[in-house]
C-alpha cells in the first residue's frame, strides 16, 4: 500500500483517484459524522452547497430528516442543527438522515467522492480507520485534510499523522509523499497534548471565539468511537458493517 497525505482538498491531484480516500476534518465535520452515525443516524448525506442540501432534503420525509448547516463556525439559519458533535445525541438523531453542509469538510468529501472507497475519519475513530486500511490493504490511499478555505489546518494534518504512524510502523504501508513524514512528525510532537495543539490552531481559535471549548475537548479524544463512516453512494456515508460486526 502507498500512502499519500494532502493537507487540503485543493492540493489533491485532479487527474487520478486513489483506491481509498480518507477525509479528515477533526474540527469538526468528520468528528460530527462519526458521532451522528455512532448515535444511530441512518446516514449522513454531505453537500458543499447549501441550496443543494435544501433541495435534496425537501424530497425526504420530514420526520426522518435533519438539516445541519455550518458557515464560519456558526449554525446556518433554517437548519435544525449546526456542526457541534455534542448536539448529535441518540434522542436527536436516531433513525434520521442527516443532510449536512459545512465550510470545508463536506467540500473535501465531495472532492474525492469518485474514489471506490471514501472514509470520514477523525481522532475519535482513528483506530477504526487504521484497522480498515490494514484489513483491506487498498493499493493507493489518500489522507485528505479539509483545511480552512484552501489553507492548511494543524488538527487535520496531525490526525493524518495519527493514522499514518501505525501503518508505517507495521510495515503495511510506505510513504508516497513527504507530507506523510511531516504529518507523522507533527502528531508525534503533540500526541499527548492535542487540546493544546487545537488551542494554537487558527480554526481552534475561531471556535474558541464562538464559545466552543467543549467541542475542542471532545474532538481531541482518540479512539473513543469504534465506527467507520464509509460512502455507500456518492455523498452518502453510513456505518461500515464490518466494523460493527
Ligand atoms: O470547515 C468545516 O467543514 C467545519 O467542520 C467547520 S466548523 O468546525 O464547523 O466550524
Amino acid at each position: 500500500m502507498k500512502l499519500f497525505v494532502y493537507h487540503t482538498p485543493e492540493s489533491t491531484p485532479t487527474d487520478c483517484t486513489p483506491d481509498c480516500a480518507v477525509v479528515i476534518d477533526v474540527l469538526r465535520a468528520t468528528t460530527t459524522i462519526a458521532t451522528a452515525l455512532a448515535a444511530g443516524a441512518e446516514a449522513v448525506q454531505a453537500f458543499s452547497e447549501l441550496d443543494h442540501l435544501f433541495a435534496a432534503s425537501e424530497a425526504w420525509p420530514a420526520p426522518k430528516r435533519l438539516r445541519a448547516g455550518e458557515r464560519g463556525g456558526a449554525k446556518v439559519e433554517g437548519c435544525d442543527l449546526g456542526n457541534s458533535p455534542l448536539d448529535y445525541t441518540r434522542d436527536v438523531v436516531l433513525g434520521k438522515r442527516l443532510f449536512l453542509s459545512t465550510t470545508n469538510g463536506t467540500r473535501a468529501l465531495q472532492r474525492v467522492a469518485a474514489a471506490p472507497a471514501v472514509i470520514a475519519a477523525a481522532q475519535i475513530n482513528r483506530d477504526a480507520t487504521v484497522n480498515y486500511l490494514q484489513q483491506h490493504q487498498p493499493a493507493v490511499v489518500w489522507l485528505v485534510g479539509s483545511g480552512w478555505q484552501g489553507g492548511y489546518s494543524l488538527e487535520d494534518t496531525a490526525c493524518a499523522g495519527a493514522i499514518a504512524a501505525p501503518l508505517l510502523v507495521a510495515g503495511s504501508m510506505e510513504a508516497g509523499n513527504d507530507e506523510v513524514i511531516a504529518a507523522i512528525s507533527l502528531y508525534q510532537q503533540w500526541q499527548g497534548q492535542l487540546v493544546a495543539l487545537y488551542h494554537h490552531a487558527s480554526h481552534g481559535q475561531r471556535l474558541l471565539r464562538l464559545n466552543c471549548e467543549a467541542d475542542l475537548d471532545y474532538c481531541a479524544q482518540t479512539d473513543t468511537l469504534d465506527v467507520l463512516p464509509i460512502q455507500q453512494e456518492p455523498g452518502v456515508s453510513q456505518l461500515d458493517s464490518a466494523v460493527l460486526a
